[in-house]
């Protein structure tokens, strides 16, 4: 094989591909994420540049992030035909995304015309948009450029932007307002050429516009430079200066320079990020895809945000922040730049408030965290999520309300980090408060049977969200045992190194008497493991219908319909949505011998459909806990390049649910360097258990090792190196 390990490119137009474009061909710095689209585009292809933490409610339609109007829209014209791919008829169109340097890139032969256009959201300024065009005539023809600033813009709950304030000269410049908290966004475009001609500019309901017209000639290459900045006012943007600065700083720069500095920071997030995968180019670029898609929503540019599920490709479900972050994207962050995974989890710090709010809503003590988190840890997930598409009713789903295994799931990512770094700089700053607060929460939730003494968790739903309901999912009360567990952990090492700060702490908290609920409780909840049988994934799981995954496929009566809620055709089933027990069996490996994992592994996965994107690189992982390398491949394969298929689920119901999976994109590097190459850390020393791929020859990537310093791990068949 040789594909271009860095480059992803798809050839000619097709309007079915136009949604999944965008979010292969996503580009994005953590605060903008720019869908892959035209140049020439709108809202009907759905270009949007969406934002990082900036939420607004239109109405009582769904809360979600906000799109910012598009300052580098370019539709040109030759002789008055747009050159507009979809619109006019092409000769020849590549689309292609560019993982190393982060670019996207497109070239189109119009025929009349060639186009070619470069686009980036700069990873040095996280503000700006830059795009460069150019285009050569076939003939010479009167050039018609319309760019600027359009404020008609794809949202799925909106508008959500009013008040639009519009002012020309050289810089355009956009100024609106959030409907229900009135947030400024405000977006400036700046555009650079070099050739003679007429600027005019024209205030339109859609948008603030320049025109820019002259005669070319044939044969003649034209270039457009254009800056847009985006500016939110918000925390970590660059407040101290204008969205007009900010364009005119790039202006200064120019294409090329703006390019170059971008270039470089893509350079080293791969430097310390890069896992070489020799022996299948496709697996490689795939992984790398993956790879890409984390950099470009990492929220670099601000301490106290995190990463929304379908990152920054969209509003798709509220742009909110899911236990996706702390149980799959925390390992990547934490392993490659621990800078960046302490301020994801300062994120739940910061928005322990609203999960304190939520705990005491339903009747319970300490921190219940929002299952969909937007700002300030509000619940942005609603009580129905997806339609019966039958009747058109909404189904009541119970994944606000029970999916508690969220705040266990926050408290487990706190204390990795601690674990991995031996930096206890997180527990002290609002970490420890976190974990207490959890703990605290699941003993005012769980109940004490009279007869046999035994503590329970009852009505909840686990990660198999087809099941909802249901009594001691063995995931969530082993994720609540493991958070007394390390209440228990956390106060006891707090006391002895930091007395004073414990004490203050436990008495802010009104903490000790919940110290010893967690000591109590603990032997009580923890599940009990039988290594020779299956574990039931919650009581009764083995009386339900135990049938075929083609089977229940069999009884769809409309490929849109809901499996899961109350009646859905997998509810009432042994089929199960993603991994759950594994998934548990993945996050507690010292808990499983490699044969408890098989078998539990080959009772499961047959019954698993594999309806979350979340699923199948926990199968791969464990496979590679009893060697099964072979079984690991094809999970990691469809993890890896779920994002370039574009074939993984859009819709729950009527509801549209896609976008980029950043949960899967870390999932891939979780079984490269977790299960590949076995990565493990005890004491803060790297320990490897390799179970590589027939496919692979050599696999090699870069970790934190002791005292934070990087090392180099290499696997091949014959062993492995840390250098
Ligand atoms: O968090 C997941 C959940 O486990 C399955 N449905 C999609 C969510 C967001 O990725």
């Amino acid at each position: 094989m040789n594909a271009d390990i860095w480059k992803y490119t798809r050839s000619g137009f097709d309007k079915n591909e136009v949604i999944t474009n965008g979010n292969r061909f996503l580009i994005g710095n953590g605060f903008i994420g720019y869908r892959g689209t035209m140049d020439e585009w709108g809202k009907d292809e759905l270009s949007a540049v969406n934002l990082a933490g900036i939420y607004d409610q239109n109405g009582d339609k769904w809360r979600e992030p906000v799109n910012a109007p598009n300052g580098v829209f370019c539709k040109i014209l030759i002789d008055r035909i747009p050159m507009a791919l979809g619109e006019t008829e092409t000769k020849e169109h590549t689309q292609t995304i560019d993982f190393r340097r982060g670019v996207h890139e497109r070239e189109t032969d119009f025929g009349k015309a060639t186009l070619k256009s470069e686009r980036l959201c700069s990873m040095v300024r996280h503000n700006l948009i830059a795009s460069r065009l150019t285009f050569k005539l076939c003939e010479d023809s009167r050039v018609e450029i319309i760019t600027g600033i359009v404020t008609d813009i794809w949202d799925i709950n909106g508008p959500h932007l009013f008040d639009h304030a519009f002012k020309t000269g050289r810089v355009l410049v956009v100024s609106s307002k959030t409907g229900e908290l009135s947030f400024p966004v405000v977006v400036s475009q700046a555009a650079v050429y070099d050739f003679p001609a007429d600027e005019v500019h024209e205030m339109a309901k859609t948008g603030l516009y320049r025109h820019i017209s002259f005669d070319g000639k044939a044969g003649q290459e034209y270039t457009l430079a254009l800056f847009c900045a985006v500016y939110s006012g918000q925390k970590g943007e660059q407040l101290n200066k204008s969205a007009e600065d900010l364009v005119i700083e790039a202006e200064k720069l120019g294409f090329c320079g703006v390019l170059a500095e971008h270039e470089a920071a893509w350079d080293a997030l791969w430097q310390n990020s890069e896992v070489t995968l020799e022996g299948d180019d496709k697996a490689q670029r795939a992984l790398n895809a993956s790879i890409y898609h984390l950099h470009s929503i990492a929220p670099r540019h601000a301490d106290n945000l995190s990463i929304p599920a379908r990152g920054l490709s969209g509003q798709t479900y509220k742009g909110a922040i899911f236990w996706d972050t702390e149980i799959f994207l925390f390992p990547f962050f934490a392993h490659t730049d621990p800078a960046l995974a302490k301020n994801l989890l300062r994120y739940r710090i910061e928005t322990l408030p609203g999960a304190l709010k939520k705990a005491k809503e339903y009747g319970f003590r300490g921190a219940f965290y929002a299952w969909e988190s937007q700002e300030g840890g509000a619940e942005g997930c609603s009580y129905f999520n997806a339609n019966d598409i039958f009747t058109r009713r909404p189904l009541r789903t119970y994944f606000r309300d029970k999916q508690i295994h969220v705040s266990g799931d926050i408290a487990y990512a706190m204390w990795h980090y601690f674990a991995l770094s031996g930096d206890d700089s997180l527990l002290r700053e609002g970490g420890a408060e976190v974990i207490f607060q959890v703990a605290r929460f699941f003993i005012s939730r769980t109940h004490q049977r009279v007869d046999n003494g035994k503590v329970e968790l009852l009505d909840v739903v686990g990660p198999d969200e087809y099941h909802e309901r249901v009594n001691n999912s063995v995931f969530t009360n082993q994720m609540a045992a493991f958070c007394l567990e390390n209440t228990i952990k956390t106060a006891d090492y707090l006391k002895g190194k930091y007395p004073s700060e414990y004490r203050a702490l436990m008495d802010r908290l009104d903490f000790k008497e919940d110290l010893a609920f967690c000591r109590e409780l603990l032997p009580k909840i923890k599940p009990q493991f039988d290594p020779e049988k299956i574990i039931e994934q919650f009581d009764g799981y083995f009386d339900l219908e135990d049938c075929s995954l083609r089977t229940v496929s069999s009884r769809i009566l409309h490929k849109q319909e809901y499996w899961g809620s109350n009646n859905g055709v997998a509810a009432h089933t042994q089929i199960i949505k993603q991994a759950d027990v594994v998934a548990m069996m993945a996050l507690f490996p010292e808990l499983f011998s490699p044969e408890a994992v098989r078998r539990n592994w080959e009772y499961y996965e047959p019954r698993t459909e594999h309806g979350s994107s979340l699923s199948a690189c926990m199968y791969a992982l464990t496979a590679c806990r009893f060697g099964r390398a072979d079984l690991a491949w094809d999970h990691f394969l469809k993890t890896a390049s779920i994002d370039l298929t574009g074939t993984s689920k859009s819709w729950a119901g009527e509801i549209y649910i896609g976008g980029t999976h950043p949960a899967a994109n870390a999932g891939a590097w979780l079984i490269a360097v977790m299960g590949f190459a076995g990565l493990s850390k005890q004491n803060g020393r790297i320990m490897l258990s390799p179970c590589l791929p027939e496919q692979i020859t050599r696999l090699s990537f870069r970790v934190i090792a002791e005292n934070g310093i990087r090392k180099t791990v290499t696997v091949t068949h014959e062993g492995y190196e840390i250098q």
